[in-house]
Formats: structure tokens, sequence, C-alpha cells
């Protein structure tokens, strides 16, 4: 299966009007999506594809990434069996909710249970982007140490869940992880915080039984 790819035109109107008309083509499709952000390289991708491989077959699974090159991000969700979009960037745009619409329309919201938008780039809240999802995933690898926590602080505690990834390397990084647990608990005692690795598979299970369970939230509450 190859990606689709969105050249992202300029979309006219409010952003803010389109992260509301995002919320409700989600909602009324009754989609399941997660916002899922971190710096460049911090493991994103291999994060999802590890946890979504094991909900594959009892969800109807999409993907919105954002390479500005060649579909990379995309042909690894696709290469995994799921759908998806690479919305193409030029050098100086960012994504927003006008183009994750557009590109949701194009997976075809009606036939989703889950929606994955991959957003890589800076933790700073003020590029980050209300894209109208309400689950934001902020991921932080210990192979980038301790300073972003504390440099992006509103990254961290405006998420609904932190998630640290690379776990296996934290050794060689001297990457303190309970320390980085307690830190982001006290940033934001909402968030839950899972510690990852796609590689050995820590806490790939708890992050898809949280996912697995809102989910069921969402069936239920239809
Ligand atoms: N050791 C180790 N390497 C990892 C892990 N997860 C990802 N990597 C490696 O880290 C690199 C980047 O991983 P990606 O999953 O592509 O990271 P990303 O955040 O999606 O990257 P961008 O989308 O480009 O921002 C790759 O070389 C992966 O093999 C992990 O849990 N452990
Ligand atoms: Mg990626």
């Amino acid at each position: 299966m190859e990606p689709i790819v969105l050249e992202a035109a300029p979309v006219g109107g409010h952003v803010g009007d389109w992260a509301a008309r995002l919320g409700e083509l989600l909602d009324s499709n009754n989609v399941l999506a997660m916002h899922v952000t971190g710096g460049d390289g911090c493991g994103k991708t291999h994060l999802m594809l590890e946890t979504l491989k094991g909900l594959g077959s009892s969800m109807r699974i999409g993907a919105i990434c954002s390479d500005c090159g060649i579909a990379l991000d995309a042909q690894h969700y696709c290469d995994a069996g799921f759908k998806a979009v690479n919305v193409k960037l030029e050098d100086s745009q960012r994504l927003n909710s006008a183009l994750v619409y557009s590109a949701a329309e194009k997976l075809g919201p009606e036939e989703l249970d889950l929606l994955v938008v991959e957003h890589s780039g800076n933790l700073l809240l003020a590029t980050r982007p209300d894209l109208g999802i309400r689950r934001v995933i902020t991921c932080l690898s210990v192979t980038q140490g301790w300073g972003p926590i504390e440099k992006f602080q509103p990254a961290f505690s405006s998420s609904t869940m932190n998630i640290i990834t690379k776990s296996d390397l934290a050794r060689a990084a001297k990457f303190d992880i309970p320390r980085a647990v307690s830190r982001l608990r006290r940033l934001n005692a909402r968030a839950p915080v899972i510690v990852t690795s796609a590689t050995n598979g820590d806490g790939i299970d708890s992050f898809r039984a949280c996912i697995q369970q809102e989910s069921q939230n969402l069936v239920c509450s239809a």
C-alpha cells in the first residue's frame, strides 16, 4: 500500500474554526484521535508502530504524517498495514488543523476507529498548534537529555499523556528515568507518564492498554 500525498496548499478561514470542524468530524465518526508530538527523531514512529501492531486486527487505524520530502513515516505506517496520508509541507510551513482536516477527509473518517497524527518538531508550545485533537501525547527520548523537560515545560504540562522513549538507551545516555518521571508528574499531575522502548518492548503493552481503554470508553459513550 502507498501513502496518499496531500500537497499542503493554503486553506482559507481561521485555523481555530478548522480545529473545531476537525473535532466535530472526528467526534461524529467516533474516531479516537491522538496528536503524537515530540522533538525530531525522538522515536514517535517506532513507538506508534510497535504499539499499533497488536491493535490492527481489532481497530481500523489511519495515520497522518508531515514529512517535507519523501513520505517516509507515512510509508512505514502503510507497510505496517495502516492507511496513511503524508501532508507535504513547504520548508517554512507547519501542520495546522485545516491541513489535518483535509488529510482526515482523504483517509475517510467513517472508515476509522483510531487516527494518529504524528507531528514532529520543536516542543515549544507557541509552535505546537491546537489541531482540534484533545489527546496530545508528548514524547521525550532519553537521548535528548534533561534539557527539553525544563525548556519546554508547557509542552509537557499541557499534554494528556507524556511518554519517555528509548528507555533501553538510558544507561548509555546517563539519563535518570525515575527522576524524569517524577518531574513530569509534578509538571502535569493529570497526565500519565509511560516509560517505553520500541526496541525491547518496555511499556508498550501499557500504552496499548491505554489506547484500548480510551477506545472502549468512546464506544460506550457513543
Ligand atoms: N535504541 C532505540 N532506538 C530507537 C527507539 N525508537 C526509535 N529508535 C531509533 O531512533 C531513530 C528515530 O526513530 P523514529 O521513530 O523515526 O523517530 P521520530 O520521532 O518518528 O522521527 P521524526 O518523525 O523524523 O521526527 C531511528 O533510528 C530508530 O531506530 C527505541 O526505543 N530504542
Ligand atoms: Mg516519525
